[in-house]
């Protein structure tokens, strides 16, 4: 039955389009403001239990690269709540984006006295 077989074709086909659509999408990325791609990247050492620097203004859309370079494992935790790295082995690095203009304070929830703050302006 020629109905069924054309049915049955669309659904094999899908998953490609579907597949080519999204490549060709984040090539073109025409619906993005270049900003986020041209953000500076920053960086925070985690090193004798504490952040260095622990103070850092950025702009919207940079990023903050964070490395433990201590021994001990270690966190970078928002007291808001907007952001937690979960625990930093060693040697170990996480970036993170700012967008959002303000004043974001810091922690390490394994280290509560080790405290940072990132402004974003
Ligand atoms: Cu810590």
């Amino acid at each position: 039955m020629p109905s069924r077989r054309s049915l049955l074709a669309q659904i094999l086909a899908a998953p490609l389009l579907a597949a080519s659509a999204r490549a060709g999408g984040s090539a073109a990325e025409p619906s993005l403001p270049p900003t986020p791609v041209m953000g500076q990247m920053h960086q925070v050492d985690i090193q004798g239990f504490a952040f260095q620097p622990a103070t850092l203004t950025v702009a919207p859309g940079d990023t903050v690269v964070f490395t433990n370079r201590d021994a001990a494992p270690h966190t970078v935790t928002a007291d808001s709540g907007a952001f937690d790295s979960g625990r930093l082995a060693t040697g170990q690095t996480i970036g993170m984006s700012f967008n959002a203009r303000g004043d974001y304070s810091y922690y390490c929830a394994l280290h509560p006295r080790m405290r940072g703050s990132i402004t974003v302006a």
